[in-house]
Parts: structure tokens; C-alpha cells; sequence
């Protein structure tokens, strides 16, 4: 990346937006760049998504998105800047911030803001318009020798979302060299547990009842079979 990304935050706003278009390690790039702009810039910003909003239906609607994205992800960032302004934690990076507040009851709106800007970011990213099926032989194989098969790996994770007893999320994460499925409450995100996060599933009513209402599992069954991003997995599992 450009050394001089300190120098033009419009700048690296548009690189950025560029990087996240393309395909998934730029993606995963652009994530880390969005923590330098915030060194440099210091106020948070929302990162574009990496598709138009209508670009996941019908499994995820644009008006479903519209609020999501919008307003949802929009206000974690609108509220870790107003948090954030003249603390310890307004000059730091957004994983430093969440590493920092993670476990700390009297930070818990600086790590909650922080993590859902976060953990919303990588879920925009662990879909893709006309995703699901195969996955790379690469991931498949590595998802073979810890799961079985993709077909269980697909039932873990849909069973990690739909147990997951109110808001929260399901991940897909490399432990060591072993792919593993855990599920976190409200904000709480695999990043500070020491294993490397590589898909997310947001299951928060907001994710998907508009469409599917209380009917979890379909939501959740719909994302794996038609837009999970494996590449984006196979790209963080490095
Ligand atoms: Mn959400």
C-alpha cells in the first residue's frame, strides 16, 4: 500500500473504494486501510460497500440493505466518533480500539460501537452476489479435513446461527491450522479471542426480518447457498 496515505484522506477514500470493489484480498486490504485512514483522519467513516445494494436479491433485499448499511452500520460509525473524540482511543486504529475495550464493562459502548463497525464491514464482505456453491479446491480441502465434508460445514454454521439465542453473529474461524464454527453475542467478535475470523453470518433481527421475519434458518440457509464469499475465506485463511 501507498506510503503517503497519510497525506489525502479524499484519497485514500477513493483507493479504498477501489480496493474494496475488487475481489477479496483487496477487500480484506481495504479493511486495514480503513483503520490508517482513521489514524490519519482521525473520525471513522463508513466503508462502501463492495456491491450495490440490490446486488444480493433476493435473499437480502435492498430495502433490507438500505437500513443495514444505511443506518445501522452508518450509526455504529456516527456514534464510535462521537465516543471516541478527545479520548485515549480517538487516534487509534478500529482494532486497536476494539482490542483495547474488549472485556471492560465501563468501555463497553466504545467496544461495542467499535466492534459492530467491524463485524458489519467483514459481513458485507463474506457475501457476494451469486456466491455459495463450491468452494475453491484450496478452502475445500481445508474445510474437508476439519468438518468432513462442506455440507457439514454448512450445517455447523447454519446451527451456530440459528442457536444463537438473540442478536448475534456466526463465524467461520481458522484456530491454529484448524477451521472451527463459533457464534458470539450482540458485539462480541472472534478478533479478541486469539483465532483468526474468515465468514460471518450477522443474525440480528435487523439482518433479515424484513423478508424472513422470525424464519432465522432460511435467512441464514439462503446466505450459505447463494452468497456466502468463499473466496473471501480462502483469502483470510492466507
Ligand atoms: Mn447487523
Amino acid at each position: 500500500m501507498n506510503k503517503q496515505d497519510t497525506t489525502n484522506s479524499s484519497t485514500v477514500l477513493d483507493r479504498r473504494s477501489f480496493l474494496i470493489a475488487s475481489a477479496g484480498t483487496a477487500a480484506w486490504l481495504a479493511m486495514g486501510g480503513l483503520s490508517r485512514t482513521a489514524q490519519a483522519a482521525s473520525p471513522h467513516v463508513l466503508p462502501p460497500l463492495p456491491y450495490g445494494e440490490n446486488a444480493l436479491e433476493p435473499v437480502i433485499t435492498a430495502r433490507t440493505i438500505s437500513f443495514h448499511y444505511g443506518k445501522h452500520h452508518k450509526t455504529y460509525v456516527d456514534n464510535l466518533n462521537k465516543l471516541i473524540g478527545g479520548t485515549e482511543y480517538a487516534d487509534l486504529s478500529l482494532e486497536k480500539i476494539i482490542t483495547g475495550t474488549a472485556g471492560r464493562r465501563e468501555k463497553s459502548a466504545i467496544f461495542n460501537n467499535a466492534a459492530q463497525i467491524w463485524n458489519h464491514t467483514f459481513y458485507w464482505n463474506s457475501m457476494k452476489p451469486k456466491g455459495g456453491g463450491e468452494p475453491p479446491a484450496a478452502l475445500k480441502q481445508r474445510i474437508e479435513s476439519s468438518f468432513g465434508s462442506v455440507d457439514a460445514c454448512k450445517k455447523e454454521l447454519a446451527s451456530a446461527a440459528v442457536s444463537q439465542f438473540g442478536s448475534g453473529w456466526a463465524w467461520l474461524v481458522l484456530d491454529g491450522d484448524k477451521l472451527k464454527v463459533v457464534k458470539t453475542a450482540n458485539a462480541d467478535t472472534p478478533l479478541t479471542t486469539g483465532v483468526k475470523p474468515l465468514l460471518t453470518i450477522d443474525v440480528w433481527e435487523h439482518a433479515y426480518y424484513l423478508v424472513y421475519q422470525n424464519r432465522r434458518a432460511d435467512y441464514v440457509n439462503a446466505v450459505l447457498d447463494k452468497l456466502i464469499n468463499w473466496e473471501f475465506a480462502l483469502q483470510n485463511a492466507g
